[in-house]
């Protein structure tokens, strides 16, 4: 079993790829099971084989400890680390070429809270690899493409799992919008001079700071543009994905 891991800010389109690349995965004729780990969702657009919603109830959570939404969803999402054992369970059952998993929609509560290590690890021994999305219409600003560099890289430190990026909601922007964000990926001083060209006098000292850290800490990422909507990009993701698999390789 492959294991894939989606995780992005909330509303980057973790659940719409869940939905979209599991029915790419299908149509090539692989077993594919979808993992459901937000309590807090109401729909997904897929059908999850295994759901955490089996095990927690947000609604349940808010009333027996007279929680608020928020205060609920800090609470499940360590909650699901003490369900760990039938989570897993369910997924060796069905034994998939893919299991997709589809993360809390807020990244922090996954990522930054103890429990989200404590799954990824306890999940299964099968190899694993972590899709973070980069939101599109989002990092059309370079200051927010920045932020996002730093998320990743602070969602990679925690889990230490291969991580893989793609550009989600691609269709929604412009090829040559597409190109610009791609090309910050790699080169600091077009993502610097992007920067300075939208930040006023007071915001240009602190964006250079920026960059300079961006440089200094040597971050580059290679996005790779995809589109649940169209279905478009999967080949070249599910081929990285696969060099990960294949060989062990440690992305970032
Ligand atoms: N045009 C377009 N819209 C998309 C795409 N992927 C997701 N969306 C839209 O973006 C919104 C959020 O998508 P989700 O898949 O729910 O995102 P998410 O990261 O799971 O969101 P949360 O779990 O709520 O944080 C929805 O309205 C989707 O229809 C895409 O590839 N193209
Ligand atoms: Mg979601």
């Amino acid at each position: 079993m492959y294991l894939i891991f989606i995780v992005g800010t909330a509303g980057s389109g973790k659940s719409h790829l869940t939905a979209a690349f599991s029915d790419w995965l299908k149509l090539k004729k692989q077993n594919v099971t979808c993992v459901n780990l937000d309590p807090g969702v109401l729909r997904t657009p897929y059908t999850p084989e295994v759901d955490v919603r089996d095990f927690i109830s947000i609604d349940d959570l808010m009333e027996k400890y007279e929680l608020g939404p928020n205060g609920a969803l800090v609470m499940a999402a360590d909650l699901i680390a003490t369900e760990i054992d039938s989570i897993k369970k369910e997924i060796e059952e069905l034994n998939s070429d893919y299991v997709l998993i589809d993360t809390p929609g807020q990244m922090e509560l996954f990522a930054f809270r103890a429990s989200g290590p404590y799954i990824v690890n306890e999940l299964t021994t099968d190899p694993k690899a972590m899709v973070y999305l980069f939101d599109a219409p989002f990092c059309i600003d370079p200051m927010n493409y920045a932020s996002n560099m730093f998320l990743a890289t602070a969602v990679h430190s925690r889990f230490l799992v291969p991580q893989v990026y793609a550009l989600s909601k691609a269709d929604l922007i412009p090829k040559r919008e597409l190109k610009k964000i791609i090309d910050w990926g790699t080169r600091t001083d077009a993502l610097e001079n992007a920067i300075e060209a939208q930040a006023s006098d007071t915001k240009r000292l602190l964006s250079h700071g920026i960059t300079r850290l961006i440089s200094r800490i040597g971050l580059s990422f290679t996005l790779t543009p995809i589109s649940s909507t169209e279905e478009t990009g999967f080949i070249n993701l599910h081929a990285i994905l696969m060099r990960i698999f294949a060989g062990g390789e440690e992305v970032i």
